[in-house]
């Protein structure tokens, strides 16, 4: 094992460089290594100037993320932290200079703010995540940043967390020159122009000129503060962040310092900052098959073909050539191919129009879509993905036919949100090579990828198809086959409970108003709306037939689409919507489900925002652990994943599961139960739950 920070000295620049990979974060021994370093160098003549560089692909990544769950379960004190060690580095007699490729985020940027200079590579980015994790800097990044960058752009990159490339970095000031070529080479070179101006090295605190103590910064805070609560809505670590930045525009630094520290121990310890750590390592963790070695071989994927251009096949063909892949779109009709070719081609011209594509992009892009009306080009396919009309006979005729003009080492996958993949498998004579891929709405920009296991798909599909997911920027996850898989199975459950507290009482707007304040990006009644009733209504109607004879249903939904309220689609569903699309409560509505509690015989009845959120999070969850029992899922945080990236689950909260861990499952069981005793058998809860409630464990633990 390399050391984790080596020096050599190359004429009169001592160069160190981080060997802690995969990404050079600030584990244990990193910053000793670096310290031990400089010490070394201190008071040798030879050396004028110092280079820190990365090993392998990145700068420094950050602090190590693993040792905050130590910090937070009392295992271990955090001590001082980084400060002193960057007071270090900026007191340090002779120049520093970071080379930055790759990524310098978080404490990694913090390092590099706290040497003297900062070059970097064209392709590199840097920035402070941290506020993705649920918490701020909190090695002085909110104090040195806006001394380079300013407060405006100090304050963006520190509450929004997005890395920033190179060239808008040198914009900024925060690095000071762009390195084309052998990043180290031209870093020594750089080091010994800046130790041949003989200039006493110039420390990041001291530079406050761009903070200016300006009235300004009040209206930038203020402006900074309304977005947060905007775009990052329920979030504690955006507004510390802020305030952070705040302290920096009033006190000295050393003051600004402990500020900060003092609002980075506060998210620390955050259930916030707990369930973001979970989400990140959870968006890695779902990565990993067990049964599946990551050296399974994975089929190439270079030529997709879809079939079906309804709004799920143009979604997912922009998806696949925005990855880069060719990908054919066949349809019946000529009309239908049309429309859906239009509706992709306002799709791009609107992503231009607001400025997150480059034309040019677009049309590279747009030229990789290859639309038909046969199944011509589908032989040469690695992949093909089903995407017509969610009916059982359709779907097995589909594939019958690709049975019959694809080529053997093809990769046939449905998007069905619920149908069972061994039936459409069946209808070929390749069930190894069928797999479910179900997309989410819009395809092109919803992160989850559910894939869905049938009893025959061979590992190397698996594989591939995990793989292709990260292609597309999506977040695969690999779940069993059942009806409705992990997503939709628990979501009815959830939605099914909106429903029959319509009936007992509750108003529309106050259903979804309840989960909307939750956290949920969309209350479960207007995402009923913007998906489409007739959908769901669909799939009921399929599966009428397995339902317990006798057993409670909600009646609303069905009356509704009976009158042909499908939602935003036809202007009305539970809502009424005017020409911008903005839900308006319909007392015609509120009459309907007034006369369906009539007919079930339900006396209606206040019902608190508490029980809303309780009845539908805790049906959710409760059959997510019955998930979990039948291997539908691999871990509780595949499903916490899926609600995160396929359901608008606020992620402060973790996901489903997670959530249930912090409330605690002792309470979460204890309310299933009364809720059982109150509603009957739908309540019953799962043995999994009952058992770690009253053992005291986790989801977390057992998973
Ligand atoms: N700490 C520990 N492990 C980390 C890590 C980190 N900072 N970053 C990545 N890993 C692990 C990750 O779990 C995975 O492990 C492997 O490295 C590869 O990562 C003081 C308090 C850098 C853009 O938020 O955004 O500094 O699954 O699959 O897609 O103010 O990793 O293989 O076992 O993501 O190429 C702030 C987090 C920390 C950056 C690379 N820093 N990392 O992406 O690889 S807080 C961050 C990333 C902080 C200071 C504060 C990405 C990446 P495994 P990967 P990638």
């Amino acid at each position: 094992m390399p050391e984790l920070v080596a020096l050599r000295r190359q004429g009169p620049i001592g160069v160190i460089t981080i060997n802690n990979p995969p990404v050079n974060a600030l584990s244990p021994g990193v910053p000793e290594g670096i310290r031990a370093a400089l010490e070394a160098m201190r008071g040798e003549e030879a050396i004028r100037a110092v280079v820190l560089i990365g090993g392998g692909r990145t700068f420094i990544a950050g602090a190590d993320i693993k040792e905050f769950g130590k910090i937070t379960s009392g295992e271990k004190q955090r001590g001082a932290g980084l400060v002193p060690f960057l007071l270090e580095i900026e007191d340090f007699p002779k120049p520093v200079v970071a080379a930055i490729h790759g990524a310098a985020l978080g404490g990694g940027l913090e390092v590099a703010l706290a040497c003297h200079h900062r070059v970097a590579a064209p392709s590199a980015r840097v920035g402070q995540p941290e506020v993705k994790l649920g918490i701020i800097p909190g090695a002085g990044g909110t104090q040195r940043l806006p001394r380079l960058a300013g407060v405006a752009k100090a304050t963006a990159m520190c509450a929004q967390g997005d890395p920033i490339p190179a060239e808008e970095a040198l914009q900024f000031g925060i690095v000071d020159r762009i390195m084309d070529g052998d990043l180290a080479a031209g870093a020594v070179e750089f080091a010994q122009e800046i130790a041949g101006r003989g200039e006493p090295p110039r420390k990041t605190r001291e530079r406050g000129e761009k903070l200016l103590r300006d009235p300004s910064n009040a209206a930038i805070l203020a402006a900074a503060r309304e977005q947060a609560a905007k775009k990052q809505r329920g979030m504690i670590a955006p507004l510390k962040a802020i305030d952070a930045i705040e302290a920096a525009t009033k006190l000295s630094f050393e003051e600004g310092c402990r500020a900060e520290a003092a609002l980075f121990q506060e998210c620390l310890f955050s259930d916030q900052s707990k369930a973001l750590i979970h989400v990140f390592f959870g968006e890695r963790a779902v990565a990993k098959i067990p049964d599946i070695p990551p050296e399974t071989a994975a089929i190439a994927i270079r030529q997709a073909a879809i079939v079906g251009a309804g709004t799920m096949g143009a979604g997912i063909a922009m998806a696949y050539a925005n990855a880069g892949i060719p990908v054919i779109l066949k349809e019946v009709e000529q009309q239908a191919l049309d429309g859906c070719l239009a509706r992709i081609q306002k799709n791009y011209s609107d992503s231009v129009n607001k400025g997150r594509f480059t034309q040019q992009w677009v049309d590279e892009r747009r030229a990789l879509i290859q639309p038909s009306l046969s199944y011509d080009g589908f032989g040469e396919a690695d992949i093909v993905v089903e995407a017509v009309f969610e009916g059982m006979d359709l779907k097995k005729q589909v594939f019958a036919e690709l049975n019959k003009v694809c080529k053997p080492e093809a990769i046939l996958a449905s998007n069905t949100s619920s149908l069972d993949i061994d039936q459409i498998a069946a209808a070929t004579l390749r069930p190894q090579m069928v797999i479910g891929h179900h997309f989410f709405s819009p395809a092109n920009v919803m992160r989850l990828l559910e894939i869905v296991r049938g009893k025959a798909t061979s590992r190397e599909v698996i594989a591939a198809s995990m793989a292709l997911a990260r292609r597309l920027g999506k977040v695969g996850v690999l779940v069993g086959n059942c009806r409705g898989f992990v997503g939709n199975r628990m979501y009815h459950q959830y939605q099914r409970q909106a429903q029959f507290l319509l009936e007992e009482g509750a108003r529309v707007e106050e259903v979804d108003g309840a989960l909307y304040k939750f956290g949920m990006a969309m209350g479960p009644l207007a995402v009923g709306d913007l998906s489409g009733l007739d959908v769901s209504w669909r799939i009921r109607k399929e599966y009428r037939h397995l339902e317990e004879p006798g057993a409670r249903r909600p009646l609303a939904a069905d009356r509704l689409c009976e009158m042909g309220r499908f939602g935003q689609k036809t202007g009305a569903g539970w809502y009424r919507y005017d020409e911008s699309r903005k839900p308006i409560p319909d007392p015609e509505v509120e009459k309907l489900i007034e006369q369906c509690a009539r007919e079930a015989g339900i006396e209606r009845r206040k019902i608190a925002p508490e029980e809303i959120v309780e009845r539908t999070i805790y049906g959710l969850l409760n059959e997510g652990a019955r998930i979990l029992e039948e291997g539908i899922a691999l871990r509780p945080v595949d499903i916490d994943i899926i609600f995160l990236n396929g359901y608008g689950f606020p992620a402060y909260r973790g996901g489903p599961m997670w959530y249930a861990d912090t409330v605690g499952l002792q309470k979460v069981y204890e309310r299933i139960r009364q809720f059982e005793q109150l509603h009957g058998a739908l309540w019953t809860p799962s043995p999994l739950l009952k058992q770690l409630a009253e053992q005291g464990k986790t989801f977390a633990a057992a998973g």
